[in-house]
């Protein structure tokens, strides 16, 4: 092993193999289509992998929002869907297993998380205010720009950095946001959007005493913070993991420490909360949360719904008490680490140190022959699925979009193929399958010719913009 070569977890921390804390109690089936259905599916996908059926996907690591296995008390649980209009019990269960485990006290449901961050944009941000984050989420920024915000990355930069091994690359660089309030005024300044783990960066978890110091920090200048708490419980694991003073704290006393320094957060429930559609809005203060249950009534459904059944309700209630659990959220990220550990082995250029829902290849190292206008992270995306049908998706240049003034696209620092895995849905043996198919596209590497985009929609373009080979 060369020196610069970066160490996996288990060769810094010493290895004990995890299991899962369950067994398979139902299956799903897969399917195998040939290679020249895929090459057809991807021409009539446009090279798009969002564009793709997907019964004609075999391992789906596009995403893990709303992909999870739900539990047996989970369906258990559909079943005691109270379906009212108004005051359903399942409601009250949520809010109960949210004010229990983030600790926020006033809740509303929402249909998934862009609900919510459509809610909190409207609600808090005033046209022309600076919203500043660690780094950019494509959906979060969309409504923030929407409601008139302009969002300012103030993450730090080894953020920007694929091979930095930082182990808490999602934080926030003080300095930044200190120099934003002093030169724009802290009356300018919406709100601080904290993201823990930072999906654009890799999974890249937040440190707690980064946290302390951002609400220290933001209480002397009179400005709020909001988290968008999608991942947080991951985030959790990691400082359990590598931050003094945590190892021996449980992830739920973890993740509601961690809450507990930040003024309300909002959630797309279809990650960590383990259910296949679902969002919620938290806050702390009353005036703020009155506005926001009007706007609900608007946009999503009654206060006490939110566009979800009562039985999404209930599911959700349920997979969030089961996110907390120690030994699912080691087992989770274990399996990603499983999977970006094989790719290190092989000297396969990711995104390091390995994060918490997804293992990132880094494009622009995979194609250094390819510009970043040749959609080098999209290309391996179809790569990918041409050898042997796993589905990614490309977190670069197509998933940043243009700058709303200019309308020049963004450059984004990272290009990025993300396979994301979803929760408690497929064994280790699919991992060796990926990790297969990622080696045998990457010794084909200088082949392989770039994208261009041919259809180009006008918001969140990566979801639907089509490609031809060049
Ligand atoms: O997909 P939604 O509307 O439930 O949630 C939007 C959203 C908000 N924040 C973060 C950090 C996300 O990752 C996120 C959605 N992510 C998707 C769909 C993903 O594939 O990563």
């Amino acid at each position: 092993m060369s020196e610069n070569k970066p160490k996996t977890m288990g060769q810094q921390f010493g290895r004990r193999s995890w299991a899962e804390p369950w067994k398979i109690k139902m299956v799903e089936p897969l399917n195998m289509i040939s290679h020249e259905e895929r090459q057809a599916a991807l021409v009539e996908a446009g090279y798009n992998t969002f564009l793709l059926k997907s019964a004609d996907v075999y391992i789906d690591l596009l995403t893990d929002s709303g992909t999870s296995a739900m539990s047996d008390r989970q369906w258990a649980g559909m079943m005691m869907g109270d379906e009212a209009y108004a005051g359903s019990r399942n409601f009250y269960n949520l809010e109960n297993a949210i004010q229990t485990c983030y600790g926020y006290k006033y809740i509303l449901p929402t249909h998934q998380g862009r609900g919510a961050e459509h809610l909190i944009s409207q609600a808090v941000i005033k046209k022309g205010q600076y919203v500043a984050g660690n780094m950019y989420f494509t959906t979060t920024r969309l409504h923030q720009e929407l409601a008139g915000g302009i969002f300012v990355d103030v993450i730090i930069d080894e953020a920007h950095d694929p091979a930095n091994l930082h182990p808490f690359k999602g934080n926030i660089d003080l300095g930044k946001v200190e120099a934003l309030i002093k030169e724009k005024g802290a009356e300018n300044i919406a709100y601080i959007s904290l993201a823990g783990t930072v999906n654009m960066a890799g999974g890249q978890p937040v440190s707690m005493q980064n946290v302390r110091e951002l609400r220290a920090l933001c209480d002397r200048y009179g400005v709020k913070i909001f988290l968008d708490a999608t991942r947080m419980a991951e985030n959790a694991f990691f400082i359990q993991e590598r931050e003094p003073g945590y190892a021996s704290k449980s992830i739920a006393e973890i993740l509601k420490e961690f809450c507990a320094y930040t003024d309300g957060a909002w959630m797309s429930a279809k990650k960590d909360n383990l259910v296949n559609i679902g969002g919620w809005l938290a806050v702390n203060d009353w005036p703020l949360f009155e506005e926001l249950r009007n706007l609900v009534v608007v946009y999503e459904g009654l206060h006490t719904y939110g566009g979800l059944a009562g039985r999404d309700m209930e599911a959700m209630a349920i997979g969030i008490l089961e996110s907390v659990n120690d030994d699912h959220i080691r087992s989770r990220v274990g399996q990603v680490r499983y999977l970006g550990e094989l790719l290190t082995d092989w000297d396969i250029p990711i995104v390091q140190p390995v994060g918490g829902h997804a293992v990132f290849l880094d494009a622009k190292a995979f194609y250094p022959h390819l510009k970043q206008i040749e959609f080098p992270a999209q290309t391996l995306a179809a790569e990918l699925y041409l050898d042997s049908g796993i589905r990614s998706m490309e977190r670069g240049i197509a998933s940043a979009g243009r700058d709303a003034k200019t309308g020049d696209h963004y450059y984004p620092k990272l290009e990025l193929t993300r396979l994301t895995i979803p929760r408690r849905v497929y064994t280790q043996a699919h991992m060796d399958v990926v990790a297969e198919s990622v080696k045998a596209v990457y010794d084909e590497r200088e082949k392989t010719r770039g994208l261009k985009m041919v259809y180009e929609p006008k918001y969140l373009r990566f979801f639907q913009a089509r490609f031809e080979k060049l």
